[in-house]
């Protein structure tokens, strides 16, 4: 059994996480943050069994783009009457980061 975390851009995870319930798998959606960026991103945790991994990952990797984002960095620190206005600095998100983690059990309890 395994547990995938799978962090998402935001625009993919809709359509993403409606394929996946389609094909009958659980998945639980939390509003995460990227620490690069500090956008919204959403991280999805989908418990599975082993055979189940890969045709999960195709169904992540059909639904989750590349997107070019750009981000200013910081002016920087310039002499007194200087000014450097900061140059954009490419960045490639998506289409998402993946983690595959061996799950010992998954239970749902009831009373
Ligand atoms: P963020 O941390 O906001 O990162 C957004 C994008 O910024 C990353 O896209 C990457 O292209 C770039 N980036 C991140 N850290 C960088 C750095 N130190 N220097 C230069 N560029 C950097 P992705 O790689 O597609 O990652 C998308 C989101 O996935 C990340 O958002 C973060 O929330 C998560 N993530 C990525 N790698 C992770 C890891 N090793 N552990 C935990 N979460 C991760």
């Amino acid at each position: 059994m395994k547990l995938i975390i799978a962090v998402v851009q935001r625009q993919d995870a809709g359509d993403l996480i409606e394929a996946l319930t389609a094909a009958g798998h659980r998945v639980t959606r939390i509003s995460s943050e990227g620490g690069f960026l500090r956008e919204g991103n959403v991280t999805l945790l989908i418990a599975a069994e082993d055979y189940q991994v890969d045709p999960i990952l195709k169904i992540v990797r059909e639904h989750c783009y590349t997107r070019t984002r750009y981000v200013s960095p910081l002016p920087p620190v310039a002499e007194s009457g200087e000014f450097y206005p900061p140059t954009p600095v490419e960045v490639q998100v998506g289409g998402a980061t993946v983690f595959v983690v061996r799950a010992a059990d998954v239970r749902r309890l009831t009373p």
